[in-house]
């Protein structure tokens, strides 16, 4: 999709419930998905604003996600209200403005979906994580956003991208482009190809132990990328973000692609292989942080399912990169032509090295699950 200008953004805006008016857009973010604006108020006594468009190539039922994200921070503010007597609600989940049809997004004529949140000032995000401090607080985010949406009734999610982090359905979708050869480039990639082989059987223990009724569904955030939690200047957490992909989902999903994300030293498309290495203090404070607020109410089973879910996240992201890559870059935005491929080889540099390191990871769970009961 081509990107907005900003005559295109001020007219989609004035769609709007807004208080005050458009003063500016700017382009916002790193997704590789939708598009985001910061979209500036005229008065300075009003609130900015972020809107987005959803790619609803990717989200098919646009109207489906956004009533998941309405159920959802709705809920999560009644929480905040109830058991933190918080005054500042606002501040703790996400807050979409209605279009002045009453609902929560608006459909242009070109048929593309956009919506509006109240924009939270004096924060930032994280895409590499440096301090102990940060990845505590982002675990106790992280654990009190899946506390909190513990009692919601799932059934009243739809599910919005089937299957999604359901590694035999990504393997199989891999199996159609190495089939399909679409953009030729299948000849360069055999060695990650038989990397993605060797793994195959080892990466479907979470969905064996689903399968077997050994694992609960909860509902799941599902895009735990670190530089989904919101910061304030302090350095605490703040809102927790990007809630498209929220649907029912193993607890292993949330922890280990937050993790895929933190405890890594370099960007998650990072070229230099050496430079990808694990920041065990900073891993080890996430788990406490995230345990701290959910061991108490998870089975060992499911306790130890998280530690396989640190290297399943990693592969996954790889794996989808290395998909993209050999269909012809179709799915996920990119700088340049090899990106997709550069983004895989990282990821799957990275499970290597969580591979080596899957004793000492297990030990820090199992101790922060016990130290958070
Ligand atoms: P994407 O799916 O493209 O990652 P996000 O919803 O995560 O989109 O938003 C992209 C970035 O915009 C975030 O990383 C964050 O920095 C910023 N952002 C998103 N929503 C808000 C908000 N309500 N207030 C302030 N910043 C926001
Ligand atoms: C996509 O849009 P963004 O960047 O938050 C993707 C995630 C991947 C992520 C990798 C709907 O998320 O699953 O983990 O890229 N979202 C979708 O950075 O596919
Ligand atoms: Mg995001």
């Amino acid at each position: 999709m081509k990107a907005a200008n900003l005559e295109e953004v001020a007219a989609i805006v004035a769609n709007f419930e807004i208080n005050g008016g458009f003063s500016d857009a700017v382009p916002f973010g790193s997704g590789h998905i939708n598009d985001t604006y910061r979209i500036t108020n005229s008065y300075a006594a009003c609130p900015d604003y972020v809107l987005q468009r959803v790619n609803h190539e990717i989200f098919k039922n646009v109207p489906a996600l956004i009533d998941n994200i309405s159920y959802v921070t709705d809920h999560l503010r009644n929480k905040f209200s109830t058991l933190m007597g918080s005054a500042n609600v606002g501040d703790r989940a996400l807050t979409l403005i209605p279009a002045k049809s009453g609902q929560y997004y608006y459909q242009d004529a070109k048929g593309q979906y956009w919506r509006l949140y109240l924009f939270l000032p004096d924060t930032r995000s994280y895409d590499v994580v440096t301090t102990t401090q940060q990845a505590l607080e982002g675990g106790k985010a992280l654990g009190q956003f899946q506390n909190y949406l513990a009692d919601l009734d799932v059934s009243k999610l739809s599910v919005v991208l089937p299957d999604f982090h359901n590694i035999n359905f990504r393997l199989k979708q891999f199996a159609e482009a190495i089939q399909n050869n679409a953009a030729g480039r299948l000849d360069e990639v055999a060695a990650e190809v038989a990397f993605v082989r060797a793994r195959e059987h080892g990466m479907g223990e979470i969905e064996r132990l689903g399968d077997a009724g050994k694992l609960p569904l909860r509902v799941t955030h599902n895009d735990t990328k670190f530089n989904n939690i919101l910061f304030d200047a302090n350095d605490r957490a703040q809102c927790i973000i990007d809630l498209d992909t929220i649907m029912p989902g193993y607890m292993a999903f949330d922890f280990g692609d937050a993790v895929r994300t933190l405890i890594n030293t370099a960007p998650e498309d990072e070229p230099d292989l050496d430079k990808i290495q694990l920041n065990i203090p900073v891993f080890k404070a996430f788990a406490q942080g995230f345990l701290g607020q959910t061991a108490s109410y998870m089975s060992t089973t499911e306790l130890r399912s998280l530690t396989l879910g640190i290297t399943l996240l990693p592969f996954i992201m790889g794996l989808r990169f290395l998909t993209d890559y050999i269909n012809g870059d179709t799915y996920y935005k990119t700088a340049f032509p090899a990106h997709n491929l550069q983004r895989a080889r990282a990821q799957f540099n990275l499970v290597e090295k969580l591979e080596k390191a899957h004793h000492q990871l297990y030990a820090i769970v199992m101790h922060a699950a016990e130290v958070g009961m």
